[in-house]
């Protein structure tokens, strides 16, 4: 019996105002797509099968360096993340999965957790490990790094560290481990930049030495922050060669924010994969930088592209094609159960889309070299209002057609606000 956290009589009575509405735009989206040649059950039944994990830290609000702004009802623990977690999954359907971070995660007894998860029909993604930050009572400090720490100590912590997440990963189910470092340096001179890349793949060797044969370890680059001169590992041309020289379970993980202004992230996409090292994905929307605003609320077009890609791969499987996607998020001003919502649906609704690109006439008007029949062939899909497939799908599954009216009609949080312990204010983390 699964633990349901939203009254299904709540999502029901809600999903029943909204039936005939949904019905008619289904059915005249219908249309639209079959004079295309497209059947809009088949896409609506892609869509059903499409899942995105969520960040076990984003069930909190997140904060900036300057200030967290508590929201009354957050979680403070991962008992309540989970709650948290199969409440988005209850009402939007698409987010199963969850991706928890190390040690921020940390209980007694890993394999009550991972039944806990299971009782609310989640499951444990992708395993973070945490060397950006120091913990109460560690031995070594990474102030001046981790893997790529010149102190030899440092980096034993650090591997040590990610082999702790590996077994625990093993516990809840896991079979991915994701690597972040905030390793790098803040003047010019302060490291070697060739001998830091040196110790950080030496370090992580003994990670990847660790890994089960099922497992896959993905390297997450990041351009800059917290080191503001170098990072270790900058940009995708440091991940993939960190990735090749590590071995075939190694792979890059593409989170949407961490790159330079402008660059072209749905091209690394489709480089990665050509190169067999596309791992995964930490969404999310940014303006400036590691932003870490919802997903496709500044650039849903980028969005939509990097789906096109993988629909690309998808089609071109090379050596295979099986990302993690996760959402990567912090949500300094929101509930962060709406905007993990929202986050999921737009992600969603550019995969949607990514499948209604009529891929015969895109690859032909390519060959033709017919430049504008080609982008209004992918214009065309990212222009069409995919909402009442993923209503549909939502719905057909359990979910709720209005998700944010059903969540609110809830007071999920206002019930929570009642029982939960109070979060201190202060400032955030990354
Ligand atoms: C770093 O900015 C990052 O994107 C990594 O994925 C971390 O694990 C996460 O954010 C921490 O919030
Ligand atoms: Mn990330
Ligand atoms: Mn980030």
């Amino acid at each position: 019996m699964q633990n349901t956290v939203i009254s299904p009589e709540l999502i029901a009575e809600s999903n029943a105002r909204h039936a005939a509405a949904l019905e008619d735009d289904y059915a005249s989206l219908g249309r639209k797509l079959e004079r295309q040649g497209v059947a809009i059950d088949a896409v609506t039944d892609k869509a059903k099968g499409w899942a995105v994990a969520v960040p076990s830290w984003g069930a909190g609000r997140g904060g900036t360096r300057f200030a967290k702004f508590p929201l009354a009802g957050e979680p403070t623990n991962i008992h309540e993340k989970l709650e948290d977690c199969a409440v988005i999954n209850q009402l939007g359907r698409t987010t199963p999965g969850v991706s928890p971070h190390l040690p921020w995660d940390c209980v007694d007894d890993y394999s009550a957790l991972r039944e806990e998860a299971e009782g609310y029909g989640l499951h444990f993604d992708a395993v973070n490990s945490n060397t950006f930050q120091d913990q109460p009572g560690q031995a070594q400090t990474y102030a001046a790094g981790s893997l790529s720490s010149t102190v030899e100590a440092t980096r034993k912590q650090a591997v040590e560290h990610n082999i702790d997440c590996i077994e625990i990963g093993k516990q809840i189910g896991s079979q991915r481990l994701t690597v972040w470092v905030g390793d790098g340096t803040n003047l010019p001179g302060q490291q070697d930049l060739g001998r830091s890349l040196d110790r950080y793949l030496d370090a992580a060797a003994d990670v990847y030495a660790a890994l089960p044969e099922d497992w896959l370890m993905m390297l997450e680059h990041k351009m800059f922050e917290p080191a503001f001169y170098s990072s270790v590992i900058s940009d995708w041309g440091s991940s993939l060669m960190a990735a090749q020289e590590l071995g075939d379970k190694c792979k890059c993980l593409v989170d949407l924010g961490h790159h330079a202004p402008n660059v072209n992230i749905e091209q690394i996409v489709a480089r990665l994969h050509r190169a067999g090292k596309l791992g995964g994905f930490h969404f999310n929307d940014s303006k400036y930088g590691d932003d870490d605003l919802d997903s496709g609320s500044i650039n849903p077009h980028q969005l939509f592209l990097v789906f096109n890609e993988l629909a690309e791969a998808e089609a071109d499987p090379r050596g295979g094609f099986d990302p993690a996607y996760m959402i990567d998020q912090s949500h300094n001003v929101t509930d962060p159960i709406e905007s993990m919502l929202s986050s999921a649906e737009a992600i969603a609704g550019c995969y949607v889309r990514s499948q209604l690109v009529d891929r015969e006439a895109l690859r032909a008007a390519q060959e033709a070299n017919d430049v504008m029949l080609a982008f209004r062939t992918l214009r065309q899909a990212y222009e069409t209002d995919v909402g009442p497939i993923l209503a549909k799908a939502r719905a057909e599954q359990g979910g709720a057609i209005d998700w944010l009216g059903t969540y609110r009609a809830s007071q999920y949080r206002e019930r929570k606000a009642q029982e939960r312990k109070a979060v201190g204010q202060g400032a955030g983390i990354v």
